[in-house]
């Protein structure tokens, strides 16, 4: 059984997953027209696995007894000035998960509900890996540089990197 606090921040972390996964579901569609089919790969790919965070989250607080709830959801960004703001836009957006989930852990902890505690050391983890993903993605980019050439063999190390 969970107590209505936390249930209230599962639920807003339900649609937060689920901003992410539109998020880079609209990316993704930035760099199809450009061209960029290895990157539009790649967050394809990010914007299913952000969908599978939110239904796990959704499952979890059905199976506690609990309603979850889904609120509005923003609409995500669609404009983005090179393929390095893009993935700055996504570390920054990784980092600010990783708060939120932090933010959500301590508020369990402090209400004594362990359950929920240790049921999002999944998504502690999930963030470290993200992080240092999206980071080596970013470290891609300053290694090769973006000229037109320089894109194009960013796109192939990104689209080498979805995990099979
Ligand atoms: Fe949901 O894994 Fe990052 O955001």
């Amino acid at each position: 059984m969970l107590s209505q606090k936390v249930v209230g921040k599962l639920n807003e972390h339900i649609n937060l997953e689920f901003y992410s996964s539109n998020l880079y579901l609209q990316m993704s569609a930035w760099c199809e027209i450009k061209g960029l089919d290895g990157c539009a790969a790649f967050l394809r790919l990010q914007a299913r696995e952000e969908l599978g965070h939110m239904h796990k989250l959704f499952k979890y607080v059905y199976e506690t007894g609990s309603l979850p709830v889904l609120g509005d959801i923003a609409a995500p960004p669609v404009e983005y000035v090179s393929i390095s703001d893009l993935f700055n836009k996504v570390y920054d957006h990784e980092c600010h998960i990783t708060r939120e989930i932090n933010a959500l852990l301590n508020a369990s902890a402090k209400e004594g509900d362990l359950s929920t505690v240790n049921f999002l050391q999944w998504y502690v983890a999930e963030q470290h890996e993200e992080e240092h993903r999206i980071q080596q993605v970013l470290d891609k980019i300053r290694i090769i540089g973006e000229s037109d050439t320089g894109v194009f063999f960013i796109d192939r190390a990104v689209g080498g990197m979805i995990r099979k």
